[in-house]
């Protein structure tokens, strides 16, 4: 009987949240507690949508689709890689209060803004304006058709109001957290000039069984019966929402009695030429003194207002201009900065997740997650490692934000400690999962990077040893517990072999299908580290962060003047270069490395081999590569050049004298290991594993590419080392000014280029490669352009 208890004990121990009070309030984020920051872009897996801080939020959103232009439908809605946009993204944000989006389709481009004006109980109303222009002059300025939709998720009830004929002139709608609102669809205009503009309406007024559903119902709803007939120019079909027929699949689902339950669902359709200016208001019944609508030249007005004082935000923050650099490059910074802050997302729901006493993966415990999202495109969630980079730059924009980020983050901590690394909270979420990476596992960490973000909160205060304001303090107290347990809990499972090591756990198992097990929970994918997994391994990069997070553990409980002890003793052990050279320092290769056991000689080869059912490409004789191992494995330093030999330095544990520094340039330095044009590789051009696929379908990802996050370490640790006495101080200065300027040109090429900010750039060419748009952490140019660390 004990057994079985503890077993269960023990299975949902995984599921518990974490004791303390949690950091926010349950209504926190509701519209009487923070109404300016109800509404917002929250949704950036979509081009343009809005939604509030709630759990079931209504939803509003664009999609749109050109006319006329073949036989091909291309509806636009989620942010697609292969929707092959030639640019989308945020030129301004202010993270509040407007923004303004330029997204380039084939042959118009669609400028998307939003304003929110505060007024009311439920968070106030917005307008948005969508402006569209054709590219270049062409005899046939394009037709296309604009769909507005709103969408209730599980609460909440929309009723279409329809106008002369077919117009859906507005939509009135209730729901718990918004009360009664109103959204009206005003008229076209051709412009600026606000001069009457020909257009076809449609409309469609069904429901939906969940929000990832909606692109679906709309193409289901498609039809090619409709004329377009302007009173200059010819007669023709166009495509258009039509009555809904349910998805096949949940037409059998209802038969089965088993659908969930269905919300409202309401999409607007104009089609027009360009070019063309048109405007949707939301108001909230609440606000009952409003001066004036939110439109025209009112918001015309309103727009100029929030654009000129972000300008001057931008430049007081950041000083670009004050630095000299070209209005262009401003403007590719705003942009960074705003793709930012325009991809924060509130995302509420539970993970799937595993621990090794539990048979099947178990929904954690359901939660809002508000954050900002490395790709829109491709992976529009929360990253654990990827938010702390994120908050760099956040930080410095606006502190609030940063707060409820972190707050949300640690809010998500389970009573063992353990945040999951990857966020997939909601169906709309999942639905752009592939499986095997959807169920996240409790022994599995991620670089702690949180705090370099709570270090921006308290450096001020910890470094001058003054006292830190009443709201921070606060802060940091409510975060407190919770920071201890993560902290705890990195400390403890992911302990290595020896005193003060560290290990990373969760490398890939089934070592013979890969050139090196890659270690996801690093960050570092398939940075190679030993080729055999072992208990026996330790990691430096884990070293180091735990080095980093011991210090501002002490730091923050200084100030709240709790124990801190325990926490400096750790920092002290873990930074005292000595201890670091002993478990790491290779005196053979010369450099920090990895230890474990490990072997040179592998490599991939063709070999028939049984692959059982159940795993991905299932056959019973099948030719794949296999890794052959020539020489036997050993227990040694894992003989690696690259990013992973350099976190000593990255993160400044490195005493500015220690010799080991001159090392460390010399490698950065040279273009046969790290060096590029472009800013540093992640692995050495000389090491064995340069530029190899990991399996016939995996290709080298952290094996030779440029990344913004680590490049941006780098540059801050040479402002460091470069602003330090120490021998290194000169040469630690000219790199600086060196490894800044190739990447800050080579990402701002790369932009003007593409159109595009990547999630990583190639090491001969510098172009930029992998998804995209990326305005994570690659965004971090921004500081490095104001020099600001
Ligand atoms: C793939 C494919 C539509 C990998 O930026 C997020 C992470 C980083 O944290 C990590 O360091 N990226 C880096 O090595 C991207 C991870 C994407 C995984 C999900 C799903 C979706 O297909």
């Amino acid at each position: 009987f004990y057994a079985i208890y503890m077993r269960s004990y023990m299975a949902r121990r995984i599921i518990t949240p974490h004791p303390s009070p949690k950091i926010l309030d349950g209504n926190s984020t509701g519209p009487a507690v923070s109404p300016h920051l109800f509404w917002g872009s929250y949704r950036p897996q979509v081009y343009f949508g809005m939604k509030t801080r709630s759990p079931k939020s209504v939803v509003t959103g664009l999609m749109w689709m050109r006319q006329f232009g073949g036989m091909d439908v291309n509806l636009r809605h989620t942010c697609e890689q292969g929707d092959g946009l030639l640019s989308y993204g945020w030129l301004m944000h202010d993270g509040v209060n407007f923004g303004i989006q330029e997204i380039r389709d084939t042959d118009f481009t669609l400028t998307t803004e939003f304003v929110k004006r505060q007024g009311g109980e439920q968070g106030g109303d917005w307008t948005w304006r969508i402006t569209a222009k054709q590219q270049s002059p062409a005899p046939q300025a394009p037709v296309i058709s604009l769909m507005f939709y709103v969408a209730a998720d599980s609460q909440g009830s929309l009723q279409a109001h329809i106008e002369e004929r077919n117009r859906l002139g507005s939509l009135t709608g209730s729901s718990e957290e918004l009360g009664q609102f109103k959204i009206t669809f005003r008229k076209p205009s051709a412009g600026e000039s606000s001069t009457a503009k020909y257009a076809s309406y449609n409309h469609l007024k069904t429901v939906s069984p969940g929000l990832e559903k909606l692109t679906d119902i709309v193409k289901n709803s498609l039809s090619g019966r409709f004329v377009y007939n302007p009173p200059s120019g010819e007669k023709r079909y166009y495509i258009a929402v039509d009555t809904y027929k349910p998805l096949p699949q949940q037409h059998q689902q209802q038969q089965r009695g088993e659908s969930r339950k269905e919300s409202d669902f309401v999409v607007h359709q104009v089609t027009m030429q360009t070019p063309f200016q048109i405007e949707v208001l939301f108001e909230s019944a609440s606000f009952r003194d409003r001066p004036n609508q939110l439109a025209a030249e009112v918001l015309t007005e309103e727009l100029e207002k929030r654009k000129y004082a972000f300008d001057a935000k931008f430049e007081e923050t950041f000083g670009l201009h004050r630095k000299g650099y070209t209005p262009a490059q401003i403007k590719f910074s705003k942009a960074a900065l705003s793709n930012m802050l325009g991809g924060m997302g509130y995302f509420y729901g539970q993970s799937a997740v595993q621990s090794k006493y539990n048979e099947y993966p178990l929904a954690y415990p359901e939660g809002p997650l508000f954050t900002a999202v490395p790709s829109r495109s491709f992976f529009p969630r929360g990253f654990l490692w990827d938010e702390g980079f994120h908050l760099l730059l956040i930080s410095k924009w606006d502190p609030q934000i940063t707060r409820e980020s972190l707050a949300h983050w640690l809010d998500m901590i389970n009573v063992e400690g353990w945040i999951p690394r990857e966020q997939i909270l909601d169906d709309e979420a999942r639905s752009k999962v592939p499986v095997e990476f959807i169920v996240q596992r409790n022994e599995n960490a991620n670089p702690p990077t949180l705090f370099l973000a709570l270090q921006k909160l308290i450096v001020g205060f910890a470094a001058k040893g003054v006292a830190a304001d009443k709201d921070t303090k606060a802060f940091l107290r409510r975060l407190f517990p919770r920071l201890q347990t993560w902290f705890e809990w990195y400390n403890t499972t992911q302990a290595g072999p020896v005193p003060n090591s560290y290990r990373w756990r969760g490398r890939d198992k089934d070592t013979n299908l890969f050139l090196n097990p890659k270690t996801l929970t690093s960050g570092l994918d398939d940075y190679p580290r030993a080729s055999h997994p072992s208990q026996d391994e330790r990691h430096v990069d884990l070293h180091c962060w735990m080095a980093l997070a011991s210090g501002i553990m002490a730091d923050v409980a200084k100030l709240l003047g709790e124990p801190h002890h325990e926490y400096e003793k750790t920092h002290q052990i873990l930074s005292d270069n000595s201890v670091l050279e002993e478990l790491h320092w290779s005196e053979q290769l010369k450099t920090f490395a990895d230890y474990g056991n490990h072997t040179q000689s592998v490599a991939l080869q063709r070999e028939k081999v049984y692959v059982p059912p159940g795993q991905p490409r299932h056959q019973f004789l099948t030719a794949r590569l296999v890794r052959s191992v020539r020489k036997a494995p050993k227990l040694q330093y894992v003989n690696s050049l690259g990013y992973v030999s350099l976190f000593p330095f990255l993160l400044q544990i490195l005493q500015p004298d220690s010799p080991k520094l001159e090392h460390i340039l010399k490698d950065m330095r040279d273009d046969q290991k790290l060096w590029t044009q472009y800013g540093l590789r992640s692995l050495s051009k000389s090491d064995p594993l340069f530029m190899k696929r990991n399996t016939e379908h995996d290709a080298p990802y952290w094996r030779g590419p440029i990344w913004i996050n680590i490049n941006y370490l780098a540059v801050r640790a040479l402002h460091y080392y470069a602003n330090t006495e120490g021998p290194y101080k000169e040469k630690s200065a000219a790199l600086y000014q060196e490894l800044r300027t190739n990447i800050i040109e080579n990402v701002y090429r790369q932009y003007m280029e593409t159109g595009y900010i990547w999630e990583q750039y190639n090491d001969s060419t510098g172009r930029g490669q992998g998804s995209h748009p990326f305005t994570g952490w690659s965004a971090l140019c921004v500081l490095m352009m104001a020099e600001q660390y």
